[in-house]
């Protein structure tokens, strides 16, 4: 009998989803839903898999790549793949997929959250009442900015991009982008307007970064980006945390260049508590929990496991990067 191909899934993953594929494949999975594998013991793991499913909190490097000598593929449990060295793997003549589409309702949702929170204040107003600080009504405690009839700026106009163009429409803004390549549909339908970067910079009222992050995109909002944006803008990132230089950010937020921030990705994750962005009223962080719904999470789960049966079985991966 022909042996069933090895995976190795990096985190323990519900019965349910791996279930029906318990038929075609020798399971192994590290023990913890919520520590990562030690980096030993991946190493060793993927010496002996055909196939891995990763998070993206697992460097998949060219020290794992090399050990990795029956690997064939590697199914990254996320969209963005800046934790993989694409090049190597594809080099040695393995296969990377990702979890497009899935998950980008879902993370624009998030994104138009920590729009809404930052620029209503709604963290602050509730740690107001928990801090029994309500005593009065005054006209303008609390007051945010109106989201209605502003400018979002978005940067990096894919498929979560969109997703919040169309948010930003039903909440009556203005839409503005930036991108690599123009987006003629999204112009059309939701009369999109192009921008060249430094164009919406300063025209925009919240900036948001939906970027994946390449080395043309590493710390592209820096110093002089948060100079040129307006001093009632509100900056948002759900991309990655290393397209943004947080020296600069924080700096910018000290100087009052700009108004507000809304994180949900930092330089270095996880954060502590005494990382400098947190001692700002006026920045919301999240833990990078854009995709995590428990629907969203369970697609994305599934589309790692098709993307490992669609290639083992010969009918492809489903949603190949490389
Ligand atoms: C991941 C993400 O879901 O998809 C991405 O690129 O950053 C998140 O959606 C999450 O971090 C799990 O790997």
């Amino acid at each position: 009998m022909k042996k069933k191909p090895q995976i190795f899934i990096t985190r323990k993953l519900p019965e349910h989803i791996l279930e029906p594929f318990r038929d075609k494949f020798e399971i192994k999975m590290w023990e913890s839903e919520d520590k990562p594998v030690p980096n030993n013991i991946l190493h060793n793991e993927v010496e002996k898999a055909d196939g891995l499913l990763c998070l993206i909190s697992e460097r998949i490097d060219r020290a794992l790549i090399d050990r990795a000598t029956n690997l064939k593929i590697i199914a990254n449990m996320a969209v963005g793949y800046d934790n993989i060295d694409v090049n190597y793997a594809t080099e040695k003549g393995i296969i990377v997929t990702n979890t497009p589409d899935v998950l980008s309702e879902t993370t624009a949702d998030l994104t138009f959250s920590l729009l809404m929170a930052t620029a209503r204040r709604i963290i602050e107003a509730s740690d107001y009442l928990r801090e029994n600080k309500w005593e009065n009504w005054s006209p303008y405690a609390l007051a945010g900015t109106d989201i209605f009839g502003k400018t979002i700026g978005i940067v990096g106009m894919g498929r979560i991009g969109e997703a919040v163009a169309r948010r930003a429409k039903g909440f009556g803004m203005k839409i503005t982008y930036h991108n690599r390549n123009r987006k003629p549909e999204a112009e059309k339908s939701l009369g999109a307007l192009y921008r060249e970067f430094d164009e919406l910079l300063t025209e925009a009222d919240y900036v948001v970064s939906l970027v994946p992050l390449t080395g043309a995109t590493k710390y592209l909002f820096d110093k002089n980006v948060f100079e040129k944006m307006k001093s009632s803008a509100i900056f948002i990132n759900v991309s990655r945390g290393q397209v943004v230089d947080e020296t600069a950010l924080v700096n910018a937020l000290q100087e009052n260049q700009i108004k507000a921030a809304g994180l949900d990705v930092f330089e270095k994750e996880p954060i502590q508590n005494d990382h400098p962005l947190l001692n700002f009223d006026n920045v919301v962080c999240l833990p990078h929990i854009g995709s995590a719904s428990v629907e969203t999470r369970t697609r994305m789960l599934e589309l790692c496991m098709e993307n490992l049966d669609g290639f083992f079985n010969g009918s492809g991966p489903v949603t190949p990067i490389s």
